[in-house]
């Protein structure tokens, strides 16, 4: 396999796959991908060897930056050399084993990339999640993942102690900090002593390597657990052909680490072509930062949400000396947005589309006619249909919901199932198809069209929103008797979480301003702070059936003006 990796490098390999038009697609199956599979091994050390052989440039592999004027640039020999460390210091000083969990709650720093690679090389399973997550988010993902390891910065570690007593199953704490804390590990310094000889395991392709949390409408996340299938796709030749990127190239992905689009779009996709992974620490999101970044690094590669590009979109931009090009998930993109980045950049906006569950599905491929307000279509392995409740085919141009066919053969790349869960595991089945929710319309020549949710999950900015989350955080404030959680429209955001509220009688005599910021203070403090209600609405009371269930939907539509 190390030989067909180097087939890809750097003309893109022959296909085995005969056509790529989605519709009609030559599904991959279970013989077509290889038993075994570490992206580590696979395709961190193949280019180590390169590099060796003098076949890779002297570009850094990983390059990364911050506000200050730090800068870490590493070649893959000492990122193999960096991980294989950190590979032992999971297993030895930690005494963690292949299969166990850690949880990596760390923002955009080098030691992130080195702690995915050291449980890649180990078969740790790791769970990203964003330095948003406030303690009681925290509490959840560790007693439910029974986290035997957590990874952290400064920032976070107050709301993991303030829980650690009720975590049980987590028995270590690793801290990546410049100085060292008492009760924590010093990843920084237990590196520098670490031995950098290390075997990596022989993981199956079907073998766990990461669980994303993943929002619903009832109830909390869910873990939705991902193969080394995952890593995979991007080796495989048809997924290449989504960025087509080049060893010369250096790629820019914005997302927060704790997505499956940095998993994707941040590690497989660019170091398995071999190219520059740039990375800016970013800890507090600014448009300007951006544009300085794409002027003065030779960022050849771009992927985030279409609110960061809105968001870009409204300072005055130049044209950017290296870009090329741009790739944008997480939401709908609008038509104008697109036009506007085009006129503004002359850089085409290439949509992607995915789920935590499903990684890269559909996409608009480089050498595809775009059809702007079109997501593209499906990329293979993924046989995506649009499908009714009952798993049926729709005809073109019908709306129904996004699914992905799962029977005979799950392709590879889709997440396992939701672990520990076999009811929701269950319920996302739909016939022969996992059925996203996300509702669309495919029209005759393959593309598929956004439309929405099928339940009340929020989209905003890029985050995927579960209304019971933010009421469960609204209903600890004294002042609320009772809350619901809708999207509503937003110029910049795409869609904003709202919500209804029913105050309590004391509070109703209250500055209804003074109030809305109290309770956007009080979500931000007790959840992560992307999930607070932007827009606060107080009504008398909410509209319910007779069976006293919130009419969520209504709400909804009056907010979309569809009512
Ligand atoms: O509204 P405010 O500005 O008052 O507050 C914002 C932040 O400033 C603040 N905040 C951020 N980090 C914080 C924090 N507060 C406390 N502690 C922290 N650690 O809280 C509010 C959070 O809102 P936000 O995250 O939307 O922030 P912001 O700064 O406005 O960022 C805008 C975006 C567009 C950069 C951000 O929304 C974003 O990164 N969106 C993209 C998300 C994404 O990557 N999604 C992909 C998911 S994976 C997927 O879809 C599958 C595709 C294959």
């Amino acid at each position: 396999i190390h030989k067909s990796l180097h087939a890809f490098h750097p003309a893109p390999p022959p296909l085995r796959c005969q056509s790529l038009s989605g519709v009609g697609a030559p599904r991959w199956n279970d013989q077509d991908i290889p038993k075994e599979f570490n992206f580590a091994s696979y395709v961190v050390d193949y280019w180590v060897q390169m590099e060796k052989e003098g076949k890779r440039g002297p570009e850094p592999a990983l390059w990364w930056i911050n506000n200050q004027g730090d800068e870490v640039k590493w070649s893959f020999s000492e990122i193999k050399d960096l991980s294989c460390r950190v590979a032992n210091i999971l297993t030895q000083t930690c005494s963690l084993q292949q299969g166990d969990h850690l949880a990596l709650i760390l923002p955009r720093v080098p030691e992130w990339w080195l702690v995915a690679l050291g449980c890649i090389r180990t078969g740790i399973i790791f769970i990203p999640g964003t330095t948003q997550l406030k303690a009681k988010d925290i509490l959840y993902r560790l007693q439910v993942s029974k986290a035997k390891a957590v990874v952290t910065t400064d920032t976070v570690v107050s709301e993991i102690d303030s829980v650690v007593s009720e975590c049980p199953a987590l028995k270590t704490k690793l801290l990546v900090s410049d100085h060292s804390l008492h009760g924590w590990l010093d990843l920084r310094s237990l590196i520098r002593s670490a031995s950098p000889e290390h075997t990596c395991i022989k993981s199956k392709t079907k073998d766990p390597m990461i669980i994303f949390f993943t929002s619903g409408t009832t109830g909390l996340p869910k873990m939705a657990k991902h193969s080394h299938g995952l890593a995979l796709r991007s080796y495989l030749p048809t997924c290449r052909k989504l960025m087509r990127l080049k060893k010369s190239d250096v790629f820019w992905c914005v997302s927060d680490p704790g997505w499956i689009l940095a998993a994707v779009g941040g590690l497989f996709e660019p170091w398995t072509a071999g190219c520059t992974l740039f990375i800016h620490h970013l800890p507090q999101f600014d448009p300007k930062v951006i544009i300085k970044a794409l002027l003065e690094y030779p960022i050849t590669h771009c992927i985030a949400a279409p609110s960061v590009f809105r968001m870009i979109l409204q300072e005055k931009i130049p044209r950017f000396p290296t870009l090329k090009h741009c790739f944008t998930g997480g939401e709908s993109l609008l038509v104008e947005e697109f036009e506007k980045w085009k006129k503004q950049t002359g850089i085409l906006l290439h949509e992607i589309y995915g789920q935590s569950e499903t990684g890269v599905t559909c996409s608009v491929l480089q050498e595809m006619k775009i059809k702007p307000g079109s997501m593209g279509k499906a990329i293979s392995p993924f046989d995506v249909q649009i499908i009714d409740d009952k798993g049926n085919v729709l005809p073109p141009n019908t709306e129904g919901n996004i699914g992905i066919r799962i029977k005979p053969t799950r392709p590879v790349g889709l997440f396992m199932y939701y672990k520990d869960n076999p009811q929701k595991t269950a319920e996302v089945e739909c016939g022969e198809f996992y059925n996203t929710g996300d509702r669309a319309t495919m029209d005759a020549e393959g593309y598929i069209w956004f439309l929405g949710r099928s339940d009340d999950v929020i989209m905003s900015s890029g985050y995927r929103i579960g209304p019971s989350e933010v009421e469960n955080a609204l209903a600890e404030h004294p002042a609320v008797a009772e809350s619901a959680v809708v999207s509503s429209p937003d110029p910049t955001r795409g869609e904003v979480v709202k919500a209804f509220v029913v105050l309590n009688p004391p509070f109703r005599s209250h500055d209804q301003n003074q109030l809305t910021k109290e309770l956007q203070q009080h979500v931000r403090a007790v959840t992560a702070p992307y999930k607070y209600p932007r827009k606060v609405e107080f009504v008398p009371e909410l509209p319910k059936t007779i069976t006293g269930k919130i009419k969520r939907a209504e709400l909804r539509k009056k907010e979309f003006g569809q009512m």
